[in-house]
């Protein structure tokens, strides 16, 4: 069945391999099945849920979009824009505000682990920010959703505004319910310096994760220096307990290597762990050395980037004023 598809990416900077495992591959996959609509997002507004520099937040815009080009998103295929170019975005958002219960948000594990232990210092936009994403998502009618695990919850949040929206303003089936599209396997890539913690962009270690940016010795460098154990490599699943890092890389070896776990454990069992990292760093290097160079190349021409982001918000804006439009006839405005 052909889906009508939208996901995004925060341009808050190092965009890593989880991003890549996690999102732009699917999101590439998807673009690429017959019949489906993606839409491809850059989230600038969901960036300043915490305090950015104005010059940087403008090139990791640009640099999420060149990684997003630079992996196979085609903007002849997508559509790829960045979302402060389209106002109803941020319209959208408030009214959906409205139909949004508070006990709802405050379930919302990510803002807990975000805004830390003093919450009174958070910003309002970082608890309010599922409900942005839920109109990111409603305004294109979106059928299917391509995160990862983490977002889920969101997810379920955008489906519980749009039953309620439809269903408070006697409008069935006006707002479009969407699914998750959560990969199975290696939905999560954690940090290289700790199994339990996932790869993130504001970790402060940049030995914890690899950058879409880096080169290919620094990739080797950083799978060098990951956390193992003195254990040799397990032969079987149940050999992988406790070792969250040991799970982790094999996790991410299988992903690129497009095959499962056990493959992957059968192929290294008994190995030393330096074979085994050799082997890995030249999987992750053949991926994402080629993107790096790419994502280099295309920042060297900004104006390509941003004619490829105002196209887009063009089409985009099409389609989502136009919905809230609908949105405001149905509530009475
Ligand atoms: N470690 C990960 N493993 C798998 N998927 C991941 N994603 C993020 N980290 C991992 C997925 O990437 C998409 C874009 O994420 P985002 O940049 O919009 O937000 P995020 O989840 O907050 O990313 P980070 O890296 O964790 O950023 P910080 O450090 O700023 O919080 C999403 O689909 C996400 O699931």
């Amino acid at each position: 069945m052909a889906k009508k598809i939208f996901s995004g990416v925060q341009p808050s900077g190092n965009l890593h391999l989880g991003n890549y495992i996690g999102a732009i591959k699917n999101f590439v996959d998807l673009q690429n099945q017959e019949g489906n609509q993606c839409i491809y997002c850059v989230v600038d507004l969901h960036a300043i849920t915490l305090r950015q520099d104005p010059n940087i937040l403008k090139n990791n815009i640009r640099e999420t979009t060149a990684a997003f080009l630079a992996s196979g998103i085609n903007p002849k295929k997508s559509i790829i824009f960045n979302q402060s170019l389209v106002p109803a975005h941020a319209e959208g958002s408030w009214i959906l505000g409205c139909v949004a219960r508070m006990g709802w948000l405050n379930r919302m594990t990510q803002f807990k682990e975000k805004a830390g232990k003093d919450k009174e210092k958070a910003s309002v936009g970082l608890y309010i920010y599922p409900i942005l994403m839920s109109a990111d998502i409603l305004l294109y009618d979106a059928t299917h959703v391509p995160v990862g695990e983490d977002q889920k919850q969101h997810l379920e949040l955008s489906r519980d505004i749009a039953q309620k929206f439809n269903s408070d303003l006697n409008s069935p089936d006006f707002l479009k319910v969407p699914e998750p599209l959560i990969q199975r396997n290696f939905s999560r890539i954690m940090s290289l310096k700790d199994g339990t913690k996932k790869m993130s962009k504001s970790d402060p270690s940049d030995l914890s994760r690899i950058n879409l940016t880096d080169t290919k010795d620094q990739i080797i460098n950083k799978i060098k220096k990951a956390k193992t154990d003195t254990i040799p490599m397990p032969s079987a699943k149940e050999g992988l307990k406790k070792r969250p890092e040991v799970e982790n890389l094999l996790g991410i070896f299988s992903s690129l290597s497009n095959q499962n776990l056990e493959k992957s454990i059968d192929e290294f069992s008994g190995k030393n762990f330096s074979d085994f990292k050799a082997i890995l760093a030249e999987k992750v290097a053949e991926k994402i050395s080629p993107i790096s160079k790419e994502i280099v190349n295309l920042l060297k021409n900004k104006d390509y980037i941003d004619k490829v982001l105002m196209e887009g918000a063009e089409k985009a804006n099409i389609q989502a004023s136009k919905k809230v439009k609908e949105i405001k006839k149905i509530i009475g405005f």
